[in-house]
C-alpha cells in the first residue's frame, strides 16, 4: 500500500548540487562521488579554493597551525603532505587545496567562474532548481550551501569613495598580481584580523602607512617560523590520535577538554602571570584563551587577561599616545576575534608609519588626492579597504534561495538566521548547510568543522537513499529550541557585548543575532550523532512513493 504522506520525486540531473568550491565544496564532493552520488560544484572564482582563492593580500596567513588546519579524513594525504611553517600563509594553502582536486579528481565535476544565483525548490517535482549568473539551470534533489561564513566582502560606504583617483584594494578580493606599493602613500581602513596581518608587510614596502582605525584590537604574537621536519614527522606519527583529540575538543585543534575547569580567580596571580608569559613567549591565540578557561564568562578573569595584553602592548611601542590608541578599550577580550600577529605592534615603531583614530576623528570624505577626517587631509597614492564580510549569513543572503510554498530565506532570516543545528532551516527540504549560523564554525578550526559537517550530511543522504525517504526538513519546533540553546549559551558569555561580526554589528541594518554556536565542537558533533542516531530526530522525512 502507499503511504499517504508520500511526496513526489521527480528525476533530476544531478543528486547533489554543491555552492562553492573551498574546503567544504571539495570535500562534500568527494564524499558523495564516494558514496555513489552524482554532485556538481558550482564555484564563483576562477579556481577553488574559497576564502583562500580570494584573500591574496600581503601576509595572509592562517591562526590555525598548518598541521591542524587540514583535512583529516585521508590518512594518506596526512602523510604526503609537507607543510612549511608552524602558520600556513595563503599560497600554500591554496597550493594545498589545489592537490587535493587533483589527487581525487575532483575538477571534472566543478564549474569554475559560475555563480549561483538562484535556488529554488519546486515541491511538485521534489527537486532544486538551481541556475547561474552563466545562464546554467539545472535541478538536484539535495542542495549543499558551501558557501563559507566570511565570503561576502564588505565595502563601507564611504562618501566620495568615486572621486579618488589612486588604486583601491579590497582585501577579500585581491587582485592575482603582485601589488608592488614601494615608493607609495598607502592607506589602510580597518585594524581586524586583516588588517593585523596587511599592516606590517605595507609598511615595509610604502614609503608612508597611514592606518585608520576605529576599534582597537587585541592581538597575540604568532611566532611563526619554519616547521622543521623532525617536529612534522613527529605529528604525522601520532596523527589519528591528534585528530581525535581535536574532534572531541571545544575549538577543533588538539587540546583536550579540560575535565574540572579552575576559575581564573581561584589562580594564584604569580601563577597566572607565569602562565601567560610563558603563552606570549610560545605565541598562538587560542592557547591564550585557554590559559583562563573563564576568560569568556567571568568580567574579572578576562580583565586579568587583557590587562597583561595592554601591558605588552605599551612594552612592544615607544610612543606612548600610539600606544594608549592601540589599547583596546571598547570590549573584552576575546569578544571580538582575537587576532594573530607578526610584529604588528612593532609596526608602529617605524618612522613611516601613522596611526590615525577615527573614533576622534572620523572620516568626513575621500578626496581625489587622499583621506580627509574631520581635522585633517592625508594625501594617499593606494588606499586598502581591510573592512571586512558580512559574515555568516552574506553569502546565503546574495542568493535568490526559496523553499516550501515559496519561503524566501531572506525573509525567514529578517531577524536574525533560523537554523537547527547550523545545518538546516525549517521551510527549506533537502537544503544543507555547511558551517552554517548556529553550527560552531568560526569559533573553531573550520576545517574540522568542515569535516564533521560534511560527514554528517554524506550520512544523511545515505540514509534517506537506503530508507527511500524524498524529503528532509527540520521541523519549526526543533529549530526554534536549538537558536534558544544557542543564544542560551551566547547570552551566559561576555561574546554579545562586543560589536563584533559575530552578532553583525559591522553591517548596518543587520539584526543584531549571536551567530555561531559556543557549546563547544565535541559536544556538538555528540549532539549531531545523537540526532542520527535516533532516525534523524527534530526533522521530518517524508517517503517517496513506491513505484512498481
Ligand atoms: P573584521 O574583523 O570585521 O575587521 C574589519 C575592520 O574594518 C575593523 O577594524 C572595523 O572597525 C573596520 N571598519 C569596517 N568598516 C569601517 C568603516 N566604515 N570605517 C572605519 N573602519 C571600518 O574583518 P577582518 O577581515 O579583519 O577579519 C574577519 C575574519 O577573517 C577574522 O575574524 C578571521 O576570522 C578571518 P570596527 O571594529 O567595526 O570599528
Amino acid at each position: 500500500m502507499n503511504d499517504p504522506r508520500a511526496v513526489p520525486q521527480a528525476a533530476a540531473d544531478f543528486d547533489a548540487v554543491i555552492v562553492g568550491a573551498g574546503f567544504a565544496g571539495l570535500y562534500m564532493l568527494h564524499r558523495l562521488r564516494e558514496a555513489g552520488f552524482t554532485a556538481r560544484v558550482f564555484e564563483a572564482g576562477d579556481g577553488v579554493g574559497g576564502t583562500w582563492y580570494w584573500n591574496r593580500y600581503p601576509g595572509a596567513r592562517c591562526d590555525i597551525e598548518s598541521v591542524d588546519y587540514s583535512y583529516s579524513f585521508s590518512p594518506e594525504l596526512e602523510q604526503e603532505w609537507q607543510w612549511t611553517e608552524r602558520y600556513p600563509r595563503q599560497p600554500e594553502i591554496l597550493a594545498y587545496l589545489n592537490h587535493v582536486a587533483d589527487r581525487f579528481d575532483l575538477r571534472r565535476d566543478i564549474r569554475l567562474e559560475t555563480r549561483v544565483t538562484v535556488a529554488h525548490f519546486d515541491d511538485a517535482a521534489g527537486v532544486w532548481r538551481i541556475e547561474t549568473d552563466r545562464g546554467d539551470r539545472c535541478t538536484a534533489r539535495y542542495c549543499v550551501m558551501a558557501t563559507g561564513c566570511l565570503s561576502a566582502p564588505k565595502v563601507p560606504d564611504l562618501p566620495g569613495v568615486e572621486r579618488f583617483a589612486g588604486a583601491t584594494y579590497l582585501t577579500g578580493a585581491w587582485p592575482h598580481h603582485e601589488v608592488d606599493f614601494t615608493g607609495l602613500r598607502v592607506g589602510v581602513i580597518g585594524t581586524g584580523s586583516t588588517a593585523i596581518q596587511v599592516i606590517p608587510q605595507v609598511a615595509r614596502q610604502a614609503k608612508h602607512l597611514t592606518v585608520f582605525q576605529r576599534t582597537a584590537n587585541f592581538s597575540v604574537p604568532a611566532r611563526n617560523g619554519p616547521l622543521p621536519v623532525a617536529e612534522q614527522q613527529r605529528v604525522k606519527a601520532g596523527y589519528r590520535e591528534r585528530r581525535e583529540v581535536s574532534r572531541r575538543s571545544l575549538f577543533g585543534i588538539p587540546v583536550a577538554m579540560p575535565d574540572a575547569p579552575r576559575r581564573t580567580r581561584d589562580i594564584p596571580p604569580a601563577e597566572l602571570s607565569a602562565s601567560l608569559e610563558a603563552l606570549w613567549a610560545q605565541g598562538g591565540a587560542m592557547s591564550l584563551l585557554a590559559a583562563a578557561p573563564d576568560i569568556l564568562m567571568d568580567p574579572e578573569a578576562n580583565a586579568r587577561v587583557a590587562d597583561f595584553v595592554r601591558d605588552k602592548i605599551r612594552a612592544t611601542v615607544k610612543n606612548p599616545a600610539v600606544a594608549d590608541l592601540l589599547c583596546p578599550t571598547t570590549h573584552p577580550l576575546g569578544t571580538k576575534r582575537l587576532c594573530l600577529d607578526t610584529e604588528y605592534y612593532e609596526t608602529y615603531n617605524r618612522d613611516n608609519v601613522t596611526l590615525v583614530d577615527l573614533r576622534a576623528t572620523p572620516i568626513d570624505t575621500l578626496t581625489e588626492h587622499g583621506l580627509r577626517t574631520t581635522v585633517q587631509d592625508y594625501p594617499l597614492d593606494a588606499l586598502i579597504f581591510a573592512t571586512g564580510f558580512d559574515a555568516m549569513t552574506g553569502a546565503l543572503a546574495a542568493i535568490d534561495i526559496r523553499g516550501r510554498a515559496g519561503h524566501r530565506l531572506r525573509d525567514d532570516w529578517a531577524d536574525g538566521p533560523h537554523t537547527y543545528l547550523g545545518l538546516a532551516s525549517a521551510g527549506f527540504p533537502n537544503l544543507f548547510l555547511i558551517t552554517g549560523p548556529q553550527s560552531p564554525s568560526v569559533f573553531t578550526n573550520m576545517v574540522a568543522s568542515i569535516e564533521q559537517h560534511v560527514e554528517w550530511i554524506a550520512d544523511c543522504l545515505d540514509y534517506l537513499r537506503a530508507h527511500r525517504i524524498a524529503r528532509i526538513e527540520a521541523s519549526e519546533n526543533a529549530q526554534a529550541d536549538w537558536v534558544a540553546h544557542t543564544a542560551a549559551i551566547a547570552n551566559s558569555t561576555l561574546m554579545p557585548q562586543a560589536d563584533s561580526w559575530y552578532v553583525g554589528a559591522n553591517v548596518p541594518g543587520k539584526p543584531r543575532v549571536f551567530t555561531p554556536y559556543l557549546g563547544g565542537l565535541g559536544p556538538y558533533r555528540q549532539r549531531c550523532d545523537q540526532v542520527a542516531a535516533q532516525g534523524y530526530a527534530g526533522f521530518e522525512l517524508t517517503p517517496a512513493p513506491i513505484t512498481a
